[in-house]
């Protein structure tokens, strides 16, 4: 193996946070990763690269060792199932919660629920394990519209305002789960790149403190 570091790390809302933990823990990209459209890119460490991905893709990337590491919310690991990867840090960004919602004063009418949820793997397992019956139906976004629309009794959803569910006249109802971001590590790499990740794993879970009390 070489001892080169990948970092996969994931676009949108958590970049932005993550960026500034990174740079606290002492790698930061050689040019700025909005204005480019590549998606490699080198840092001010000869031996740490960057990938910058889909957040979905994260986990992959790092279960079949293609990123040595990755940063990823916890909701889409728990999507994705644990295998494959250690999650030794809490990045404590991007925080939310996974719940299920539905509109304001309405239960659920069908003996077998419809849920709409993009957290299909999440769903299934939340429903079974509350012993509920549940048709799980996959969407790709706006799964608040799913109930207005008459495709779903309820939808497992990231809520953190509520505003959203609001605006669309519908309440939360049970949590499944709080979320925040995680860093992840291949376990391959956890043992024949132990030397290389070690002290990155520790200056990230320094920043993580440094942020804590800041
Ligand atoms: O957009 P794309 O499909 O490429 O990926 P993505 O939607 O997964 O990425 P992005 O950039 O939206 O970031 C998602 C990650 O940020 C999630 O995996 C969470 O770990 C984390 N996160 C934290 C959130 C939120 N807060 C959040 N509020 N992800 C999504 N939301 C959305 C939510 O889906 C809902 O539509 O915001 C709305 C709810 O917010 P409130 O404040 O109205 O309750
Ligand atoms: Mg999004």
């Amino acid at each position: 193996m070489s001892k080169q570091l990948i970092l996969a790390l994931s676009k949108g809302r958590i970049l932005q946070e993550t960026l500034p933990l990174l740079a606290q823990a002492g790698v930061e990209p050689a040019e700025d990763l909005g204005s480019s459209r590549k998606l490699i890119f080198d840092t001010n460490l000869a031996q740490v690269k960057l990938v910058v991905i889909r957040a979905v893709d994260v986990p992959t990337y790092v279960q079949m060792g293609a990123a040595d590491l990755g940063i990823a919310g916890k909701d889409v690991l728990l999507e994705h199932g644990a295998a494959g990867f250690y999650e030794p840090l809490d990045l404590e960004i991007a925080r939310c919660r996974l719940m299920t919602a539905g509109p304001v004063g309405a239960r659920p009418t069908h003996a077998r629920r419809r849920v709409a949820t993009k957290f299909v793997n999440v769903a299934r397992r939340y429903y079974a394990e509350q012993g509920i019956q549940a048709e799980v139906v996959k969407l790709y976004g706006a799964m608040e519209l799913a109930p207005l629309m008459n495709l779903a009794d309820e939808i497992v959803d990231i809520v953190d305002t509520g505003n959203t569910l609001r605006a669309n006249g519908m309440e939360p109802r049970e949590m499944i789960d709080e979320i925040s971001t995680r860093l992840v590590v291949n376990k391959a790499a956890m043992t024949m790149k132990h030397q290389q990740l070690k002290p990155l794993i520790e200056r990230l879970e320094q920043a993580v403190v440094a942020r804590r009390v800041a």
